[in-house]
């Protein structure tokens, strides 16, 4: 993709070695070293101690001058996760010493675990004028910090030097996705992207697997299958209370409604999606028809509940016994193993239930799957007042922490046998269980400053043959199960999107609810995508294609 001014190899140096390389021409090391001195003593700097050594021991030219010198780094982590008193933050910087990097961590955080409302506090300190701290991790290159220049420019060879293990990984998960790390307007890469390390499509289709074993069925692979199992849970009260309160399947008012069924037609409505070499909307594909009448013919027969879309809860309902499938996108693979929370959180309910995940079932075409937004996780990025040495010391740092057990172990997971351990204690690899009393998120989050697999403050970033370790093998079949449905644009906002997104899906989902309940006629069809155009779909096509072929091609 990038033109590459390869240097000498360095995939398979360790990173003390290369900081000694790169730093080899004296005069480089110490205008190095007195950048770092001058980061580490900035006023407003409390905690004493940052400088062990006066910046003239740094002549000597050796590395281990360099990691003698305390290196001051301070963070803004998306969704605060982790804080300064937290456990991680507070245990890192012994052990990093051993791998050759002597750093003291600051955590500003912004006070709130909520999504949105850590988006709009950051947002606020960006625009109050507050300086950006060293590094930033969000959930996606946020553009008014991008215009109020916090953002250090990046370069792919930057990150290919600095941690060469990270950057094979990026290119073996999935190439584009350093567009998420860009600057849409120019292609600046600007931040580091991350990953779920479940892969783009990690939900399935999870059943109660022991409605199934009631009904001596298999998990159904074809819609005419799915529709004995929609009958079976109407007329067989699989939670034997004696009514027929039970559904096989819900969606609820939110993005990914019915995705099942759309996914076995072969489109992905709210979604765009690669046809013809162009980006089209999944929602006005023709194909919608033909699932809106399946879903229509469901619905009449009383085989899903009439408040689909509207007041049915998907997780809830499953939960409480009354549905027997988690659609919508929601069997997250990890969690619907035996040793995940929605296997726990259906049992607490449901003594004995369990869930088995499968395949979506396929459509006349042979298509299937549940769809969503693909491997995008989030973005790391450097505050515009670091120079590159400093860059490429936190990303070696980042690189070596996501490389070796104990240090990716302490960031991901907290202490063994105290915040958490195998699902198996007697195993070394394979899911893992927090214990209690940490099991509670808010919890978790303060006072060990973890949250889950492909989530971290101190782990940002991660190598394959070190995290898959802790996963469940189980959990990573599940999440290969509906393989090739995801957002080819990953999910990226548009510039017109604030304008128009909210109110055209607002549109198609009235439309589509309007179809299945009777409201409206499918004849409507053709007018509906021609409003759908004018309204606004006309701009957002155009524009996602050029993002396309700007950032995708
Ligand atoms: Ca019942």
């Amino acid at each position: 993709m990038k033109s590459t001014k390869t240097t000498k190899s360095t995939k398979s140096a360790k990173y003390p070695k290369n900081r000694k390389r790169r730093l080899c021409p004296v005069l480089a090391l110490i205008a190095a070293l007195s950048m770092l001195l001058a980061c580490s003593s900035q006023p407003g700097q409390t905690s004493g101690g940052e400088s062990t050594q006066g910046s003239q021991s740094g002549q000597q030219g050796s590395s281990s001058s360099v990691t003698e010198e305390t290196v001051h780094i301070s963070y803004m982590c998306t969704l605060d996760l982790a804080l300064q008193d937290s456990y991680v933050t507070q245990k890192l910087p012994e052990l990093l010493k051993k791998y050759g990097y002597n750093v003291e961590l600051e955590m500003r955080s912004l006070g709130t675990h909520d999504p949105a409302e850590w988006d709009q506090k950051f947002q606020l300190a960006v625009t109050s004028g507050e300086a950006p701290p060293d590094i930033i991790q969000l959930g996606a290159l946020n553009t008014i910090a991008l215009n109020a220049g916090w953002f250090a420019p990046i370069s792919e060879d930057l990150v290919k030097e600095s941690m060469p293990k990270y950057y094979e990984q990026v290119q073996k998960i999935y190439e584009p996705m350093w567009a998420w790390g860009k600057d849409p307007k120019d292609g600046t890469l600007y931040g580091i992207p991350s990953f779920n390390m479940y892969g783009p499509t990690r939900h399935t289709l999870a059943y109660r697997g022991d409605w199934l074993e009631q009904f001596d069925m298999e998990p159904p692979t074809t819609i005419e299958e799915f529709e004995v199992w929609l009958q079976k849970c109407r007329t067989e009260d699989p939670n034997g209370n004696g009514q027929a309160d039970e559904y096989g399947y819900t969606s609820q008012d939110a993005d990914g409604y019915l995705a099942e069924v759309f996914g076995a037609y072969g489109i992905m409505p709210g979604q765009w999606m690669l046809r013809d070499d162009k980006i089209v909307y999944g929602s006005i594909q023709p194909e919608a028809k033909d699932a809106l009448l399946l879903l229509k013919k469901w619905y009449d027969n009383d085989w899903i509940p009439k408040g689909i879309m509207t007041t049915a809860k998907r997780d809830n309902d499953f939960y409480a016994g009354i549905v027997g499938t988690m659609g919508q996108a929601g069997g997250y693979a990890p969690a619907i193993v035996p040793s995940g929370s929605y296997t726990a959180a259906l049992q607490a309910q449901n003594p004995g239930a369990y869930i088995v995940g499968a395949p979506s079932f396929k459509g006349p075409e042979g298509h299937y799957g549940t769809y969503e937004w693909g491997p995008k996780k989030y973005v790391l990025t450097f505050g515009s007042h670091l120079d590159e040495e400093k860059i490429r010391y936190i990303m070696g740092m980042f690189e070596t922490i996501a490389s070796e057990k104990e240090l990716f172990e302490l960031t991901m997971l907290g202490e063994r046998g105290v915040h958490w351990d195998f699902a198996d204690p007697e195993a070394e690899s394979g899911a893992t269980v927090f214990l209690e009393p940490y099991t509670d998120f808010t919890k978790k989050l303060n006072e060990v400053g973890v949250r889950e697999l492909s989530e971290s403050a101190w782990c940002p970033v991660w190598i394959e043959e070190v995290y898959t370790n802790y996963m469940d093998p189980l959990a990573i079949e599940y999440a290969n199960q509906n393989e090739g449905y995801f957002d080819p644009l990953l999910g990226i906002t548009l510039n017109s999107d604030p304008l128009y997104k909210e109110n055209l899906n607002n549109y198609v989902k009235e439309f589509y609810l309007g179809v299945i309940t009777g409201k409206n006629s499918i004849d409507e069809f053709d007018s509906f995508v021609e409003k759908w155009y004018s309204d606004g779909g006309e701009i957002l096509t155009q524009e996602a294609n050029q993002l396309y072929d700007t950032m995708f091609r």
